[in-house]
């Protein structure tokens, strides 16, 4: 019998997440776990999208040290460095140089119709800057440098990845064949987490009551103490149904931690209260959670290891995404350096 060998090039896929603190159970549910279980099938290049987090006041030694920390926390997450490409977005001058030119194909009613944007101008009012404006510009540069297939997002990154596509439609539109065109790559459950407190609201890591989520590095009596306080409603049923946001939402966490389908979830708790079935939620959400604050405790120690891997992502990303660049300047009719 002949061998076979496997030639067949294997689909891109890009995501970033910005350092803008200790990821959310949202985070990982709806980005970050597929990151690392897509790792198997597909090319991968992940990073900490640094440049996108000033769109925001930092205080420059705090983010110094959240980036280094947002960068051992996809590691710790399962991210492979020997597998990924993975990299922090500053170490990779194309991303802002490719942005400035994508600002120039952007239009600005487009951007003014962005959520992101109006709900972040609305929470920052005394800084409403025009990085945070053309964001999506940028991020669009993010990921046409690598040409990828898809884009792992959660469901609130919708809209951005919408707006790169109509950028590659104008562009290729112009130039002709510049762009592959990427999709968005959105999780069937739990593409969105809503917050523990306010289940009618996203889960996130800039919630002003930290009772409304949970971080990935939250210790397991805090973890079980904020499902215990999770809101919920008056009835005694858990079913999925219009109208239960809260049960909705721990019966989304709870079916994707354990693999269970949600009429398994439902039978399984069928007769019994709201009171066990969070403490079975916050046990299956401590199991997930506590690998993962193992290996971050280990690689925050070592510094060497993390530099060196940072550093490996940032050549390998800057080769890959000077090609896209290079083609990009042709294309519009930049003059090649003599
Ligand atoms: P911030 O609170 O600072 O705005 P965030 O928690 O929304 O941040 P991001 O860095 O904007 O986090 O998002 C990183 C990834 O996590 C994105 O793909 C985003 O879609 C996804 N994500 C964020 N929050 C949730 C959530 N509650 N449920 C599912 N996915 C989420
Ligand atoms: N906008 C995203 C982070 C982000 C991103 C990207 C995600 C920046 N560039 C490129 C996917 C691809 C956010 O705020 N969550």
């Amino acid at each position: 019998m002949s061998e076979q060998v496997n030639t067949e090039k294997k689909k891109m896929l890009l995501s970033g997440i910005q350092p803008t603190g200790v990821f959310t159970l949202g985070n990982y549910i709806g980005a970050i776990r597929n990151w690392g279980q897509m790792q198997e099938d597909y090319d991968c290049a992940y990073f900490i999208a640094d440049l996108h987090s000033l769109t925001v006041r930092q205080e420059a030694s705090e983010l110094k040290k959240r980036i280094k920390e947002a960068y051992a926390l996809l590691l710790a997450c399962g991210i492979d460095p020997e597998k990924s490409i993975v990299f922090i977005q500053s170490h990779v001058p194309t991303h802002a140089e490719l942005g400035w030119i994508l600002q120039c194909y952007t239009q600005f009613g487009e951007l003014s119709r962005m959520t992101q944007f109006k709900d972040k101008s609305a929470q920052h009012p005394e800084n409403v800057n025009a990085g945070l404006f053309a964001y999506p510009a940028l991020m669009a540069a993010d990921i046409l440098l690598y040409q990828p297939d898809f884009v792992p997002v959660g469901v609130d990154q919708k809209q951005h990845i919408e707006l790169t596509r109509t950028i590659v439609n104008r562009i290729n539109g112009i130039y002709g064949d510049v762009f592959k065109m990427p999709e968005p790559y959105i999780g069937k459950s739990g593409a969105k987490i809503m917050s523990l407190q306010s289940p009618d609201k996203k889960m996130s890591k800039s919630d002003e009551n930290p009772n409304g989520y949970v971080t990935i590095l939250d210790e397991p009596n805090v973890i079980m103490n904020k499902f215990k306080r999770a809101v919920t409603d008056s009835e005694t049923e858990v079913v999925f149904r219009e109208g239960k946001d809260g049960i909705n939402n721990l019966m989304t966490i709870y079916s994707v931690l354990t693999n269970k389908s949600l009429e398994e979830v439902q039978k399984e708790f069928e007769g019994k209260g709201y009171g066990d079935f969070k403490k079975a939620v916050g046990e299956c959400v401590v199991d997930a959670l506590t690998p993962i604050r193992e290996n971050y405790a280990r690689l925050i120690k070592d510094n060497a290891y993390l530099e060196e891997c940072y550093k490996k992502g940032a050549e390998q990303a800057t080769r890959i995404s000077y090609r896209t660049l290079a083609k990009v300047k042709k294309k519009v009719g930049l003059l090649p350096p003599a």
